[in-house]
C-alpha cells in the first residue's frame, strides 16, 4: 500500500512537471520570434513599409529622428525641384511667364552650391503654383520623378515654417536610398516580429544571402508602376526585373523552407497610371484592358507563376504611404500566413 501510493504521489510529481514542461513550450512557441525579410528592387517601397510597422507597432519616431528627416526632406525638395525645371523643357512644357523662367535659372544655377532651400522660399512658392511646373509635376511618372515629390511640393508651406516638424505621413513620402541592413523587433498578436530591412540596389542585393538564416517569411514587395519604367543601370523592365529576382528567391534553397508574400505595391499611382498605359508595355501577350483589376490580377499571375511552388505565394495590392489602409493589408497578410500556412509548414 505504503508502496503503491508513494509510486501514485511519485505519477502525479511526473504528469505535473510534465504538464509545466507542455505549458512551457507552448508559451515559448506563442512567443516565438518570427523573421520577416523585405526584398525588392530598389523604390519598390521597402523602408517606407519599414517605417510603417514603426508607427503601427513600435514608438513611431522621435524628435532628434524627426529633426534627421526634416533634413531629408528639404534635401528632397531641392533634388525633385531640379528633376522638374529640367525636364520641362525637355517635355516641351513652358513656363507661363518670364518670372517663372527668371526664377527657375537662378535656382538651377545656384542651388546645388547652396543647398539651402529656404534661400529660395519666394521663387519656389511662385514656381510651385505655375500650370508649367503642375503640368510637368503630373507627368513625373514619365521620367521617373521621386513618388514623394508631388506630397512634399503640396506641403511646401508647412516645410518652410521655421518650427517645421515632420509628420508621420512627410516621413512616409521622403526617400533616403537603404545601404546595410537594418532590424526592427516589435509585438505581433501572440508573436514576436522581427523585420528586416535591405537596400535594392545591384550593390546591395549581394548582401541579400546573409540575412537569409531563419527567414520566416520574405515579404517581396515590387512597385506596380514598375510595369512601365527602365532600370537605368541594368537597362531593364523594372517589373520584369523583378520577377526574374523573385523567381530566383523562390528556387533558392536556403530559403526552401520559408514562406513568401508578394506585395504588390503602389496601388495608388498605378491606378491612374493604368489609365494612360497599357500593361501590353511590359507583358506584349496581355490581352486584357486597361481596368485596374484586370491587369492587376495579370501582374499578380506572373508572380504566381514564377513561384513554381506547391506552397504558395500570397499575393496582396498594398499602398504602404498610406496607413490605414496597410494596417488592414498587413492584418489580413499576417492572418493568412500566420495561421495557415505557417501552421500546416509546421514554422508556427
Ligand atoms: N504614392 C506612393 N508612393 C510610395 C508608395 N510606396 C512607396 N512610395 C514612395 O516611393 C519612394 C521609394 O520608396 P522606398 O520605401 O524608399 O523604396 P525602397 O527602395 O524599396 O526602400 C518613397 O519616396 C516613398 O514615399 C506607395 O504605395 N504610393
Ligand atoms: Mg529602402
Amino acid at each position: 500500500m505504503g508502496c503503491s501510493g508513494s509510486r501514485d504521489i511519485l505519477l502525479q510529481v511526473q504528469q505535473q512537471h510534465s504538464k509545466q514542461i507542455d505549458k512551457e513550450i507552448a508559451s515559448e512557441k506563442k512567443v516565438q520570434k518570427l523573421k520577416f525579410l523585405l526584398l525588392g528592387v530598389s523604390e519598390s517601397g521597402k523602408t517606407t513599409l519599414f517605417r510603417q510597422m514603426r508607427i503601427l507597432h513600435s514608438n513611431g519616431f522621435s524628435v532628434s529622428e524627426r529633426t534627421y528627416y526634416k533634413n531629408v526632406i528639404i534635401d528632397n525638395l531641392m533634388q525633385y525641384t531640379e528633376v522638374v525645371l529640367r525636364n520641362m523643357p525637355l517635355l516641351n512644357i513652358p513656363f507661363d511667364d518670364e518670372t517663372s523662367e527668371t526664377y527657375a535659372n537662378v535656382f538651377l544655377t545656384k542651388a546645388r552650391e547652396c543647398q539651402k532651400l529656404l534661400d529660395f522660399e519666394a521663387e519656389l512658392k511662385h514656381l510651385y503654383c505655375t500650370r508649367g511646373f503642375q503640368a510637368c509635376v503630373m507627368k513625373g511618372q514619365d521620367y521617373s520623378l521621386g513618388d514623394g515629390a508631388q506630397h512634399l511640393f503640396k506641403s511646401f508651406d508647412r516645410i518652410a515654417s521655421p518650427d517645421y516638424i515632420p509628420s508621420d505621413q512627410d516621413i512616409l513620402y521622403s526617400r533616403v536610398i537603404t545601404t546595410g541592413v537594418t532590424e526592427l523587433s516589435f509585438k505581433f498578436r501572440a508573436s514576436n516580429l522581427c523585420m528586416v530591412d535591405v537596400g535594392g540596389q545591384r550593390s546591395e542585393r549581394m548582401k541579400w544571402i546573409h540575412c537569409f538564416d531563419n527567414v520566416t517569411a520574405i515579404i517581396f514587395v515590387t512597385a506596380m508602376t514598375f510595369y512601365h519604367q527602365m532600370n537605368d543601370s541594368s537597362d531593364m523592365n523594372k517589373l520584369r526585373e523583378s520577377l526574374l529576382i523573385f523567381k530566383s528567391l523562390c528556387a533558392n534553397q536556403y530559403l526552401s523552407k520559408s514562406a513568401f508574400l508578394v506585395f504588390l505595391n503602389k496601388m495608388d499611382i498605378f491606378k491612374v497610371m493604368i489609365q494612360r498605359k497599357s500593361l501590353k508595355c511590359c507583358f506584349p501577350r496581355y490581352k486584357g484592358g486597361k481596368s485596374f483589376i484586370e491587369s492587376a490580377e495579370y501582374i499578380a499571375c506572373q508572380f504566381e507563376d514564377a513561384s513554381r511552388r506547391n506552397r504558395g505565394v500570397y499575393c496582396h495590392y498594398t499602398t504602404v504611404t498610406d496607413t490605414e489602409n496597410f494596417d488592414r493589408v498587413f492584418d489580413t497578410s499576417m492572418a493568412i500566413l500566420l495561421e495557415k500556412n505557417l501552421a500546416v509548414t509546421g514554422l508556427l
